[in-house]
């Protein structure tokens, strides 16, 4: 046996006895725990500092994306699709509509895509974005309607739909197709 030979056995020898010591699992675990913690905590002050923190917006309307892209893309932004659970918070959406200068620019109609869906469990609305289950009554007339192709119900991802000079929808709820594209509304806590 040459002396390289007795060095590589050498190492391989310590290399078992580092794996096998009886620290070494407990260290593991002790580390996987912590980090467990950690991430919890953190989870929980960011629940906590949501109550008194303004939600900001993001409104897309350069192009039209369908619902699984845009949420994709709400996250990329560090955001989430937006949600709508109150009158309040509708009513800060529309304001940031108004004032983003969509209906000036010769659109009337709007839809755009929520966080709100039922991807889940039939006819059990969500808003994925906050965990929520959609508590706020604001259905188009008529809706969800959950409406199907083929057997198969395709009506799962809700838009916020606003019909300037129709009659109907006004800043509203409608299940629709989630791989349609539509606008989308994203948003995040100031902090
Ligand atoms: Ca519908």
């Amino acid at each position: 046996m040459g002396s390289s030979e007795l060095h590589q056995q050498h190492i391989e020898i310590d290399h078992r006895t580092a794996l096998s010591h009886p620290l070494f699992t407990p260290i593991i675990l002790l580390f996987m725990v912590s980090a467990v913690f950690r991430l919890s905590a953190s989870n929980r002050d960011a629940i906590a500092y949501r109550g008194f923190l303004q939600k900001s917006y993001y409104l897309g309307t350069t192009f039209r994306l369908n619902w699984h892209k845009a949420a994709a893309f709400c996250r990329s932004q560090g955001r989430f699709l937006v949600s709508i659970n109150s009158q309040s918070q509708l009513d800060e959406v529309i304001e940031y509509i108004n004032k983003s200068g969509f209906f000036n620019a010769n659109e009337s109609n709007l839809q755009l895509w929520t966080s709100g869906n039922d991807l889940g469990e039939q006819n059990q609305f969500l808003w994925t974005s906050t965990g929520e289950r959609i508590a706020f009554d604001r259905w188009t007339q008529g809706e969800p309607n959950h409406g199907r192709v083929n057997d198969c119900t395709v009506e799962r991802c809700v838009v916020l739909q606003h019909y300037q000079n129709g009659p109907g929808a006004t800043y509203s709820f409608d299940d629709r197709p989630c791989e349609k594209e539509y606008f989308f509304m994203c948003e995040s806590l100031d902090g």
